[in-house]
């Protein structure tokens, strides 16, 4: 079924946030009011976006250090993200993971790696925890194009593929790992001819393109659920900024960054959007002028809250004993 108008509205809601947060967390990471690592995800927000709206609060994702977008798209409160990227004990790790590690589990964001690659395996042992309890939950475990190259992806996809796992491998393709072009380190074209070996599904869409992500993801998750077993979700886009915050990208060459830039999904949505007259720029704007205040009220709560005490180093890294 295509997206109806009020999901492509809250598709959009989605995106404005996870555009809002990545301007406001540059402009405070350059006032020097957070001192962090930060892997910027603007120019692929549409991904999240479209495939989020088809969760449930049950559904599980996995995702990697560029991976605040995918948060907040799950539905991660700005409030407990921004804490936790700050650092402090209000977060949603108590700010003992920082940006690189956010887990969340009461929306559903099981796990946040920066191991390349590792952002799979654990969405299989997700999948298989619901299998073999009977859950309906489907889990999306995104990643990286570079991430297609590591041993633990087609481990992944070969075992979900056996096993029937509810697992959705969404590959966000944004033709750069680190600094290295997808050409230089991957010699398909489409990564998603990758399915093929393992039996499964796979398709390329326009990452850019909310209603392609939303059809595709829709299918893949029918699948899922149904107990059909696992689809690899290419999604092609690309990333506005470098690999991560002071990295001025200048391995991208200028004129495809200029058209990536001309293609940016979160304007070119909100043109369609009023074009198509499903909602107006009013109603738009008051979108936007709401997450303003969200992210407000979240700069505030993190910013107010108070650093970890000491006594906190020794937590959390065990499970109690006849807990594990
Ligand atoms: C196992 C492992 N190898 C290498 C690295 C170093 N590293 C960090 S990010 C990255 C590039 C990954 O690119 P991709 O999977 O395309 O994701 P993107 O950053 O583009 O979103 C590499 C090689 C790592 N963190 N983990």
């Amino acid at each position: 079924m295509p997206a109806s108008q009020r999901v492509l509205v809250e598709i959009y809601r989605k995106m404005a946030l996870i555009k809002h947060n990545d301007d406001r967390f540059i402009s405070m990471i350059k006032a020097g009011r957070l001192t962090m690592p930060y892997y910027s995800a603007r120019g692929q927000e549409c991904i999240p976006a479209a495939i989020s709206v088809l969760l449930t609060d049950r559904d599980y994702i996995t995702t990697i250090y560029r991976g605040v977008h995918d948060m907040l798209a799950k539905g991660v409160p700005p409030k407990l993200l921004w804490a936790e990227l700050a650092g402090r004990a209000t977060g949603t790790c108590k700010g003992k993971g920082g940006p690189m590690h956010i887990t969340h589990p009461e929306s559903g964001c099981m796990v946040t790696t920066g191991i390349v690659g590792a952002s799979m395996p654990i969405a299989c042992g997700l999948g298989l925890a619901a299998q073999v309890r009977g859950e309906d939950r489907v889990v999306i475990a995104n990643f990286g194009d570079g991430a297609s190259n590591i041993g633990a992806f087609h481990e992944s996809l070969n075992l979900a593929a056996v096993w029937k796992l509810p697992v959705i491998f969404v590959c966000q393709n944004n033709l750069f790992a680190e600094h290295t072009t997808l050409a230089n380190g991957t010699a398909v074209q489409d990564i998603s001819v990758r399915a093929a070996g393992y039996g499964i599904p796979g398709v390329t869409v326009d990452g850019n393109d909310p209603r392609a992500v939303y059809d595709a993801a829709q299918e893949a998750i029918r699948r899922a659920r149904a107990g059909d077993g696992p689809s690899l979700l290419e999604a092609k886009t690309f990333r506005f900024n470098g690999h991560v915050f002071g990295d001025a990208g200048e391995y991208i060459p200028k004129d495809q960054y200029a058209a990536a830039v001309a293609n940016d999904p979160y304007p070119r949505f909100r043109d369609a959007l009023i074009a198509e007259d499903v909602a107006t720029s009013a109603e738009l704007d008051e979108i936007d002028a709401l997450i303003e205040t969200e992210i407000n009220e979240a700069v505030t709560f993190a910013m107010d809250s108070p650093f970890p005490e000491l006594s906190e180093l020794g937590i959390d890294i065990y499970a109690p004993v006849g807990q594990a």
